[in-house]
């Protein structure tokens, strides 16, 4: 059995504790973002294609997305507080309920010195505007799973770039790596397709030269 295989099946079977152990042992010879990126995201797309399926139960669905999630907050990396962190705004649009890849986003970016306000899944546009008039983040970073999340998402990121203080909105999840996104693209936003290129663009404010990759609108 893979790494992947395995990890999925821990989770599958709610092993919190097998799952959490199995996650430390590969950070001591990988980086968080290979834990993300090369583990835990292809055990959980796994997860979804047993369950489509038929292989594995909504339950077990269930189950194995809480391990996922403990799993990740138990071994997240965070830098240490200090004033005048750049401030970013981490959540998914309304309609939207997959939220693990919204919490490795959380994690980069606190990873990276970031104050953090991660606001999870299914956020109304208007409370989410009128949090970020409040707290003036310097990004926005949104997250949709499915394609038909795309309109969405584009409206949102409208909506952001129009605030007063201008903050950087990011685009990312599954639904912008599976669709062609050209024509959801928005002025002022970035479109980001994997962890790799979001830590990219945090340390040099651009995307890597590959521009499919990473494109701005
Ligand atoms: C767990 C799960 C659920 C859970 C979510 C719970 C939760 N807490 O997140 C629940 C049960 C709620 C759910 C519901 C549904 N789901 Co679902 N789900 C999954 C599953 C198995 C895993 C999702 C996951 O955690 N993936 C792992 C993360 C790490 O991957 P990721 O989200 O892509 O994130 C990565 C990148 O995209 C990136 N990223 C993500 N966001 C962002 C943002 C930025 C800014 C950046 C830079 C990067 C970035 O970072 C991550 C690391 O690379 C997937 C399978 C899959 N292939 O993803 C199906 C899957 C996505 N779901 C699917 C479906 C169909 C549904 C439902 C429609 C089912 C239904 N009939 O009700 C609903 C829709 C709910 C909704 N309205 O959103 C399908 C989608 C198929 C399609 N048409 O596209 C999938 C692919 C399963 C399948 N094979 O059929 N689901």
């Amino acid at each position: 059995m893979n790494d992947v295989t395995q990890l999925s099946e821990l989770f599958l079977l709610g092993e919190e504790e097998e799952a959490l152990k199995f996650v430390r042992n590969y950070l001591n010879s990988h980086s968080y973002e290979e834990l993300n990126e090369q583990l835990v995201r292809p055990a959980m797309y796994r997860i979804g294609e047993l369950w489509e399926q038929n292989k594995v139960s909504v339950a077990e669905e269930h189950l194995a997305t809480a391990v996922c999630e403990f799993v990740l907050s138990a071994t997240e990396i965070r830098a240490e507080d200090n004033d005048g962190r750049l401030k970013a705004m981490i959540f998914a649009p309304q309609g939207e309920e997959h939220y693990i890849g919204l919490k490795m986003v959380a994690a980069m970016f606190r990873e990276e010195g970031y104050a953090v306000r991660y606001m999870g899944p299914n956020v109304p546009l208007d409370a989410a505007l009128s949090l970020a008039d409040d707290w003036q983040p310097n990004v926005v970073a949104l997250s949709g799973a499915l394609a038909h999340r795309l309109p969405v998402l584009k409206t949102y990121a409208q909506s952001f770039t129009k605030l007063k203080h201008g903050p950087t909105v990011l685009i990312g999840g599954r639904a912008v790596t599976l669709a062609n996104y050209g024509e959801y693209s928005v002025k002022g936003a970035v479109i980001v397709r994997h962890l790799g290129a979001l830590r990219e663009w945090i340390r040099t404010g651009k995307g890597s030269n590959d521009d499919s990759t990473l494109s701005t609108g």
